[in-house]
């Protein structure tokens, strides 16, 4: 009875902590501190999910490990007078089956939801809404509207001399303009060295190999511009490839893609400014040699 009655006093500080904690979660908290916000693609929630999913498994599972850990070495410490090593424990049938079951459940269970996500964020448009083909250069990224034939040149991320903190001029970042709702698919190409596509709140990003076509499939759901990034070490001005993605509504990527066509920019940037021209796959066609 008396226990009974201690236990439910402990129980009320333990259960308004829970509920302080739980209900003074952050968002960012609840997302495991990805740097995006739900929603932002048709991707991100599936990210988030197993990303936050795993922290609690393995926190459960580390809890408990750390917890029989110090319940071992105090329960089973070298008492006074004790010499000589303790009775030993090996050959324990149950034991030795529990932790090879268990941690084989585990890793077959991260491996299925992995799995099953990557194949839904791979998983190809038929038809996709927009094609974007983009290039990585050392150190900056062209973008090619294939479907309206105009096309973007960047230019590498400059210096601000005004900034202590050796940021570059945002507004001479290159930028890609992506309508909000739409199908994409990318096509990620490099002129010279392996790049890698990041943009950072699409939790996603993928190499840009030379002479090699790699597929990135989105639906941007959130209006915003969104920080890029080369994320693949790539020479000396890698820390300055940087872009913007624009997610906007389809009237002003039309009028986006119309300013580009009239400032002249038709037609696309290829593999014909490719440094290296006899790669196989992206060489000069036949005719040509
Ligand atoms: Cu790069």
């Amino acid at each position: 009875m008396r226990s009974n009655r201690r236990l439910r006093w402990a129980a009320i500080p333990i259960a308004v902590v829970m509920s302080v904690v739980l209900a003074g979660c952050t968002q960012a908290q609840l997302q495991g501190w990805l740097p995006t916000e739900p929603g932002t693609t048709n991707n991100v929630d599936k990210v988030i999910g197993l990303w936050v999913t795993s922290w609690i498994v393995l926190l459960i599972v580390g809890v408990i490990t750390w917890g029989l850990t110090i319940w071992a070495i105090v329960v089973y410490r070298r008492r006074k007078g004790q010499t000589g090593l303790p009775a030993q424990l090996r050959y324990n049938m149950p034991i030795e089956i529990f932790y090879t079951i268990v941690p084989l459940i585990l890793v077959l269970g991260f491996f299925a939801f992995t799995a099953k996500d990557q194949s839904e964020i791979e998983a190809a448009y038929d038809n996709p809404d927009v094609t974007i083909q983009v290039f990585g250069k050392q150190w900056a990224w062209d973008f090619n509207y294939v479907d309206e034939d105009v096309y973007y040149a960047g230019v590498q991320g400059q210096d601000d001399p005004d900034d202590a903190n050796g940021n570059l001029v945002e507004s001479e970042l290159p930028v890609l303009y992506l309508p909000v709702g739409k199908q994409v698919h990318i096509q990620l190409e490099s002129r010279d060295v392996i790049h890698s596509f990041w943009v950072i709140d699409f939790l996603y990003k993928k190499d840009m190999i030379p002479g090699k076509t790699n597929d990135m499939y989105v639906t941007p759901e959130r209006e915003g511009t969104f920080s890029g990034k080369c994320a693949e070490l790539c020479g000396e001005y890698h820390s300055m490839m940087l872009f913007n993605v624009k997610v906007v509504s389809q009237q002003e990527y039309d009028d986006y893609i119309q300013s580009l066509k009239d400032a002249g920019q038709t037609g696309q940037l290829g593999h014909e400014y490719d440094r290296n021209q006899n790669l196989p796959g992206i060489g000069k066609p036949a005719e040509e040699e």
